[in-house]
């Protein structure tokens, strides 16, 4: 047992709950004293951090919202004085003021730690070249992965985004075996390489990558890994709870292992918010337990997951969460049905005619709403007959409409047409007035 409890990935679970308890009694103590947001909230739901007497009782306490946070800009979240903090990253908000997250040194070593762990269940040693394809700067893909892969003793190569066939040339002449890249730009990424006459297979040392940051299908993961020829591992964070590091799959692939010594999480209905037992799907909340200059409770992450209820085979002890499905607030409705972004792509990409890129666009027209799908196709097709084209358009029309109950109209483009970006794809256009 004690041998156990050295290594918090094989806590055993009685142990586990007991420390995630005892740890967030202490943060609603701090938060209370020092966090003028968190004193009224619970004032307002007539809770006090003596109240909690089981880990159940988390639930009674209130949620943060993105808006909260928002609202809070700059320092209105932190714990501590302003002399302790070293680092600040930001969320990329799209408008108004992005969610800053500060952190003191404790809380970078912290993060980094996570990261080292992430990375080493996969099989990363230190004689591993690792080349880091995240924006460096505010985004937390860059820096915080960057301290943990080089906590881990592997040699980092800062690359962050752009610049791409520079950084081809490295990843060749370095002979870099991981990589750390979104989804999206791992696609373009193949590309590129193609372009400069490279074959992304054989020309390269890559053995493993990790896909975060943005959603994406499991057919998506499955093209890269052929495309590279590589073992890719998804990784899940967000900015507010450190960045990436929050959850990240194990060699069995099943899952993700969120790591519930620095998280708390539950999963809820995002309409009557009430907490989803039994693996039931609903929206990630997370609380931090480990954090110094700025805990924050039941946060709505906005991210659509379930939890698994059953052990891992790997005997790690916490509990894994599905690929992220999507944002909550990404869903679209057309004609009355819900649509997920991801979902289009999983039709999409199981169809091996497509090719790498695809856009959503849905308009209104004449009261009603249509969405367009604009799909590249691969090379060889686009060079065959107007009859075969036809043929592929019905067969994605066909297919959208058994799989999610819509009819888009298809529009089948050359490959390498739609935009692309290095960080996070935006691939939804919604043209529809409010
Ligand atoms: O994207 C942190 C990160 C960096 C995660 C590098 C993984 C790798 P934000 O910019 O705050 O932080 O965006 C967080 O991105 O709430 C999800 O909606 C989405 N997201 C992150 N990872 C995944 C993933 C970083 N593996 C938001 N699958 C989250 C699906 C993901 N969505």
């Amino acid at each position: 047992m004690s041998s156990q409890r050295e290594n918090p990935e094989y806590f055993d679970r009685e142990y586990l709950e007991k420390l995630q308890l005892e740890k967030l009694r202490q943060v609603l103590e701090r938060v209370y004293h020092k966090v003028p947001f968190y004193r009224e909230a619970f004032r307002a739901h007539k809770v006090r951090p003596e109240n909690v007497k089981s880990l159940k009782d988390l639930e009674k306490f209130p949620f943060t919202t993105r808006e909260d946070l928002r609202a809070g800009y700059p320092y209105g979240f932190l714990a501590c004085s302003l002399s302790p903090l070293v680092r600040l990253h930001t969320s990329a908000g799209t408008t108004g003021k992005p969610k800053a997250v500060l952190f003191t040194q404790k809380d970078i070593a912290q993060a980094a730690q996570l990261i080292t762990r992430c990375i080493r269940m996969t099989g990363a040693r230190p004689e591993d070249v690792f080349q880091n394809m995240m924006s460096y700067g505010l985004f937390t893909g860059g820096l915080i992965f960057h301290y943990g892969a080089e906590r881990a003793g592997l040699l980092v190569i800062p690359g962050g985004t752009g610049n791409t066939e520079r950084q081809i040339e490295m990843m060749h002449d370095f002979k870099a075996t991981i990589v750390h890249i979104t989804p999206s730009y791992a696609l373009y990424l193949a590309e590129v390489m193609e372009r400069m006459g490279f074959s992304p297979r054989d020309d390269f040392s890559l053995r493993i990558a990790y896909l975060g940051a943005e959603p994406y299908s499991q057919a998506t993961k499955g093209r890269i890994e052929e495309i590279f020829s590589l073992d890719a591992y998804d990784s899940y964070g967000l900015s507010e709870m450190n960045g990436p590091g929050v959850a990240f799959e194990c060699k069995e692939k099943q899952g993700m292992h969120l790591w519930e010594d620095n998280f708390i999480m539950e999963i809820i209905d995002p309409e009557t918010f009430e907490v989803r037992r039994n693996g039931e799907e609903g929206e990630l909340v997370l609380s931090t337990i480990n954090r110094e200059a700025m805990p924050i409770l039941r946060y709505r992450t906005g991210d659509l997951t379930h939890i698994y209820p059953e052990e891992c085979r790997c005997g790690r002890v916490h509990r894994r969460i599905s690929r992220i499905k999507g944002r909550v607030d990404d869903m679209f409705v057309l004609r009355g049905v819900n649509i997920f972004p991801s979902e289009v792509e999983r039709v999409l990409m199981s169809l091996p005619e497509v090719g790498r890129n695809y856009q959503i666009v849905l308009e209104r027209k004449g009261g009603l709403d249509h969405m367009k799908v604009r799909v590249e196709i691969k090379k060889k097709l686009f060079r065959g007959s107007l009859k075969d084209l036809k043929i592929l358009q019905n067969k994605i029309k066909t297919k959208f409409k058994v799989e999610l109950l819509v009819t888009p109209q298809v529009q089948l483009v050359e490959p390498a047409t739609l935009p692309r970006t290095t960080g996070k794809a935006k691939r939804l256009i919604d043209k529809r007035e409010i």
